[in-house]
């Protein structure tokens, strides 16, 4: 792949002198670039477009985020400069560059002196986290929802992710079910959790915010000095969502010691400590805004995007790893028995966590 061709097509004009692979996303590749001539450094993406079909509309969305963010913290004397991405328009007009292969490009500028990590290096940094996300949602509460295209169409609707599971685990392409039925049956026995949350939308007990909807910890951009939060990142799927579900992502990936794809389960399960670093840091931005009915379901919203993540690991296995990135055969699938065992975990000690979130609101 030529770097430079691909830069040259945006309004950038500079030399490459050096390009390599960034960060650990499962959906799009990311390249860091560098110049001779004094740019910035710049985060350079292809935008996996069988899961982003409409990729203008999406970096329409980041951009009208971005500037909206921009000018709040403008307004309230933060620093605009690191706080928010940047990203950088095309020479001809728009957002993204389609190549000859149609590989579909888009770039900002890296933050400088930040880095993000996969696991919260300790409480504070987790606590600090939880009240960046909490923030981005609380800035994001007058932000004109309507105006933002669906990119990923009932993202998070666990129901029907559930009806994908199943639809699955009956075409069963690469006859990988008989080798995961623990598993399976873990997703069967818990179809109640998939409506927890689905169904207090429907009806109005949960409302609909702006909000992240893949709040990991390695989405946040931390100063390298302080350990501080800086910048939120990956904006691909801002959209209409449950507040349960950004708060419940981040316990999903942050409040344990384990990576996401640990292979010794021994080692994964809910640190309370962390659970309550992270509650105390989401509180202490939305607070004011969580409606009480959010508040009860906070643990509820843990439990369901971890079910659901484990889930959507599982259902890739079962298609034959097209969705998630992966690096070895059975990938997928050591994913969903780390998140079935969060689940199980945090059953296990749900009077425990559930004290911590009523001690906390
Ligand atoms: C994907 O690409 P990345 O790592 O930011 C996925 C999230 C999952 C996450 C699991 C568009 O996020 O929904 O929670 O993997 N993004 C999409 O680690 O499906
Ligand atoms: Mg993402």
């Amino acid at each position: 792949m030529d770097v430079q061709k691909i830069i040259d097509h945006f309004q950038l004009n500079d030399t490459v002198t050096e390009a390599e692979a960034f960060g650990s996303g499962h959906i799009n590749d990311t390249i860091r670039v560098r110049f001779a001539g004094g740019t910035p450094d710049v985060v350079l993406q292809r935008l996996n477009t069988s899961i982003f079909p409409d990729p203008e509309g999406l970096m329409e969305n980041a951009v009208h985020v971005t500037e909206f963010l921009r000018r709040k913290l403008q307004a309230e004397g933060g620093d605009a400069e690191r706080g928010t991405l940047t990203f950088i328009p095309v020479k001809d007009g728009g957002w993204t560059y389609t190549d000859e292969e149609n590989g579909v490009w888009r770039a900002c500028y890296l933050i400088p002196d930040t880095m993000s990590y996969d696991l919260a290096e300790n409480a504070e940094m987790f606590r600090s986290s939880g009240a960046a996300f909490g923030k981005f949602m609380a800035d994001l509460s007058d932000f004109p929802a309507e105006t933002l295209h669906e990119v990923i169409p009932d993202f998070h609707n666990t129901v029907k992710r559930f009806e994908t599971f199943r639809r699955s685990l009956e075409a069963d392409v690469k006859d990988r079910a008989a080798s995961c039925r623990p598993e399976i049956d873990f997703v069967l026995t818990h179809e109640g959790l998939a409506h927890e949350i689905v169904d207090r939308i429907a009806d109005g007990r949960l409302p609909l915010r702006v909000t992240h909807n893949d709040t990991k910890i390695n989405n946040i951009l931390m100063d390298k000095t302080t350990g501080e939060s800086v910048c939120i990142v990956d904006l691909d799927t801002v959209m209409p969502g449950s507040a349960l579900y950004d708060y419940g992502d981040s316990i999903r990936f942050g409040a344990t010691h384990a990576l996401e794809d640990e292979t010794d389960l021994s080692k994964v399960d809910v640190d309370p400590e962390l659970f309550r670093a992270y509650t105390e840091g989401y509180l202490s931005t939305t607070a004011d805004r969580l409606t009480d009915e959010e508040k009860r379901c906070l643990l509820t919203g843990a439990m369901v995007i971890t079910f659901e993540t484990g889930m959507r690991f599982l259902t890739d296995y079962l298609d034959g790893d097209v969705y998630f990135k992966t690096a070895r055969p059975e990938h997928n699938l050591d994913r969903a028995r780390t998140q079935f065992k969060l689940v199980r975990d945090m059953e296990e000690k749900k009077e425990l966590l559930e004290g911590i979130v009523q001690e906390l609101c």
